[in-house]
């Protein structure tokens, strides 16, 4: 399905899009059922807490951002169940990490017109540690993301360095402490994208978003997949099925959508290649 120069680009940079990978009618369908879902299910927050406000937004608009997140579109919608195993969306995914998958998690980022959240630098390794490299989140765009809507800035090349410590503490989600991981001091690029292009990008990649200042709506659908012989470690060790953190862990995440889960005679925890982060204290 990829190109060899998409899966170039992804080992090289850390991110691939591929554009127009769902259909305009697949789009549709999934954009229709996650308006319902919103409607009926959803809840508008400030986003993510933390320090890292005060660095990345004006006085006014700390406490004033909005975002609809939702975890397991699948609770309420067929479709959204069935795009799991999405054959296009699974078949790149297989291109860039092997043929042995394992769904993780799916999850709603919408960002409401004019004051839609912004996210810090971060990686999304210590959202979802686990013990291996071989983690792939693919943004699914369920509208257009010009870059004034808050589109998805990348820094290329990040993920080679493996974990970096984060913010971590229960009033902030993860982040990199800004004074060092800041848009102001370390080059990224923005992926602005189209409805039905995918993002994918490795849990390793430092990455971040902007306010939506436009008058649209930016929903962004992230959906997780990895290595089946890959196991959570560290924060996501005990809890790999429950709802956790800021119900930033997802549950049941055990799907297998290509291959076969092997069984594992013991823990792979501190096998070769695993990563731990180290926490670094909100107040910092
Ligand atoms: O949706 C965005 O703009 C950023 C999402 C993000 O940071 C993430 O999925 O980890």
């Amino acid at each position: 399905m990829l190109t060899q120069q998409h899966i170039d680009a992804y080992h090289r940079d850390g991110y691939v899009k591929v554009e127009g990978l769902f259909s305009t009618a697949e789009s549709t369908d999934l954009a229709t059922d996650m308006v319902r879902i919103i409607e009926e299910w959803g809840e508008e927050t400030i986003g993510w807490k933390g320090p890292w406000r005060d660095r990345y937004l004006q006085e006014e608009d700390r406490l004033n951002t909005k975002a609809v997140f939702l975890h397991r579109p699948d609770f309420y919608s067929d479709v959204w169940s069935r795009v799991i195993h999405h054959e296009r969306l699974v078949s790149c995914v297989r291109d860039l990490i092997g043929d042995s998958v394992q769904w993780h998690h799916t999850v709603l980022h919408a960002k409401p017109p004019e004051k839609g959240t912004p996210f810090p630098m971060h990686q999304d390794y210590p959202f979802y540690p686990h013990d291996g490299p071989d983690f792939v989140d693919c943004l699914l765009h369920l509208d257009d993301a010009p870059v004034e809507s808050g589109a998805l800035h990348v820094v290329p090349g990040s993920h080679k360095g493996g974990a970096i410590d984060h913010v971590l503490g229960p009033d902030t989600a993860p982040h990199l402490p800004p004074d060092t991981y800041h848009p102001e001091k370390i080059e990224s690029v923005a992926v602005p994208a189209k409805t039905g292009d995918v993002t994918f990008f490795s849990y390793m990649t430092i990455h971040w978003s902007d306010v939506n200042r436009t008058d649209r709506w930016r929903k962004a659908v992230r959906i997780g997949y990895h290595d089946t012989a890959m196991c959570p470690v560290g924060r996501a060790e005990h809890d790999p099925h429950r709802i956790d953190y800021d119900n930033i862990l997802p549950r049941n995440n055990n799907v297998i959508v290509s291959g076969f889960r092997p069984k594992r005679e013991e823990s792979r925890v501190g096998a070769v290649g695993s990563v731990q982060a180290k926490p670094v204290a909100a107040s910092e």
